[in-house]
């Protein structure tokens, strides 16, 4: 599978208007110097932001001003920052690079890396109430979008996930709890990225179902596209460590199932995501190019 001609061009636009927006959101934070420094040092100039790109491509879908979601898009990474910072911890995962650079307890500490990741979180909530107010969004739609985020992030998300990954390590798991895993850890907050951007537009309950399966399909994907690399990336296209799944003993797609089979499902989940895009034919291209992305990407 391929992608279309003009998709580099238009993933490196919204690339870049995220960079500018964070560029923007962070810059005002100066005090405690530590602090900042140690959040602008995780969150400005890194990362592929897919999680914001796909919050502003479904808003584009429907027709959104790109402004309106621009802060909900920087609050998703500013979450997906906090994970991975607290993620790399001693007590986490132990790794020493992210993001092609040491992580951010290797270079402030452990004590300012988890408070850094903690007021990532809660900046997130910030900036998502503070602007709603600002730009005036709709009560209920500012509401649903940020419940909506919480509650893909907590308990029964992001964090849920996080604990049984860390519960299961060593064990023999069946394939459901795998499943349970890779969809709560990873899955939760992208597919939480792509229901910000519908509860925030004007969409019928078909098109909230088609997109959120759409997500449900490719956030998946994603978390196995992730366990394929750690077995067959490179260190110098990842920057990050790879086969410290395998070292770590961890649960995975390739672990559990097999390589081949990991790819075949794959392969799947990402056909049955375009396949929900079929209604919105030429409009919906991006979005499809993204998924086909996500499943051949290197990095
Ligand atoms: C609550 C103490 C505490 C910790 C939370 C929830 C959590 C720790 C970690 C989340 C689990 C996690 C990091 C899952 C991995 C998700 C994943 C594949 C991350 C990499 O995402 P990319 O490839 O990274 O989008 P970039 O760097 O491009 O943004």
């Amino acid at each position: 599978m391929k992608v279309s001609k003009n998709f580099v061009t238009y993933l490196t636009e919204k690339k870049l208007l995220i960079d500018n927006a964070i560029n923007h959101y962070f810059s005002q934070y100066k005090f405690p110097k530590e602090l900042c420094d140690s959040m602008k040092y995780s969150i400005v100039d890194s990362g592929k932001r897919i999680r914001p790109i796909l919050t502003i491509a479904t808003a584009e879908l429907f027709d959104t001003p790109v402004d309106m979601v621009l802060p909900f898009a920087v609050a998703i990474e500013a979450i997906h920052t906090y994970t991975l910072i607290h993620d790399d911890l001693p007590a986490m995962d132990n790794d020493d690079f992210r993001r092609g650079k040491p992580t951010n307890h290797k270079v402030f500490g452990e004590a300012i890396a988890i408070l850094a990741g903690d007021a990532m979180l809660t900046e997130a909530f910030h900036i998502m109430a503070e602007e709603s107010i600002n730009k005036k969004i709709p009560l209920r739609k500012a509401m649903l979008a940020i419940n909506e985020i919480a509650f893909r992030c907590g308990v029964n998300g992001v964090v849920g996930g996080q604990v049984v990954d860390i519960l299961s390590e060593n064990k023999k798991i069946n394939f459901s709890t795998l499943e349970y895993i890779h969809t709560h850890k990873t899955g939760a907050l992208i597919l939480a990225s792509i229901r910000v951007g519908l509860h925030l537009s004007k969409v019928k309950k078909r098109d909230f179902d088609n997109l959120t399966k759409y997500g449900e399909n490719i956030g998946l994907a994603f978390q196995i596209m992730d366990d394929i690399l750690d077995v067959e990336g490179e260190f110098s296209k990842l920057g990050k460590k790879v086969g410290v799944d395998t070292e770590k003993k961890k649960n995975t797609y390739p672990s559990v199932v097999g390589l081949k089979e990991s790819k075949e499902i794959l392969q799947n989940l990402t056909n049955t995501a375009i396949k929900y895009l079929e209604p919105y034919g030429k409009k919906a291209q991006f979005l499809r190019d993204f998924a086909i992305y996500l499943s051949i990407r290197q990095h």
